[in-house]
């Protein structure tokens, strides 16, 4: 398995629009083991491929305590079951350190096929219904800092731009200790 580099708010690939899954092919199993390995190693509750510079129709997410529940969604389709929308706090992996309200329907309904192919039907509500719907927004190119102010926008573009930053300079400085500690 193999931890997936997760693209950063505002590249434009993840605004592309993602395409339905053909076949449920070992490629793409190896794709999900490698997601689902990623949204944990990154804290996540979910994943869409389009976040991983896959611009497939295929998301993973894990609600559970001990993070032992995967769940695969593949072609999925989202439909609300109630007109009211609430606020609920929305985090995002592609925007990191950014937590902000955004109001969407709290009740949906989940047509999908899992990993080995099979269909899944099923009505959710709470954080798995807004989380699922989020996820959603990332196969059609959409990031919830969209839902948010323009002021909001451009804080939160600058905030992650900063932290790239901060985390390129880590990333080089440990290069550089390792390549002197084994150069001694
Ligand atoms: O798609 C993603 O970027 C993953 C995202 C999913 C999500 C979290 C919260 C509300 C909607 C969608 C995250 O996992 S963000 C990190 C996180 O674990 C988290 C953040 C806020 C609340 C709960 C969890
Ligand atoms: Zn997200």
């Amino acid at each position: 398995m193999a931890l997936l580099p997760i693209l950063n708010y505002p590249d434009p690939r993840l605004r592309t629009i993602a395409t339905p899954v053909k076949e449920v092919n070992n490629t793409i199993k190896t794709l999900i083991a490698d997601m689902i390995e990623t949204m944990y190693a990154a804290e996540g509750i979910g994943l869409a491929a389009s976040q991983v510079d896959h611009h497939i129709q295929l998301i993973v997410m894990d609600l559970s305590e001990n993070k032992d529940t995967p769940m695969v969604y593949i072609n999925p389709k989202v439909t609300p079951l109630v007109d009211e929308r609430q606020p609920y706090e929305e985090g995002c992996l592609s925007v990191p350190d950014v937590y902000n309200t955004v109001n969407r329907p709290n009740k949906v309904r989940i047509e999908a096929l899992d990993e080995q192919g099979q269909a899944i039907d099923k009505e959710v509500e709470g954080l798995l219904a807004v989380c699922i719907q989020h996820e959603m927004d990332h196969l059609n190119g959409v990031i919830f800092v969209d839902y948010l102010s323009k002021l909001k926008q451009t804080r939160a573009r600058d905030k992650v731009r900063k932290l790239v930053k901060m985390r390129e300079k880590l990333a080089e400085k440990q290069a550089n200790a390792e390549q002197q500690a084994t150069s001694v």
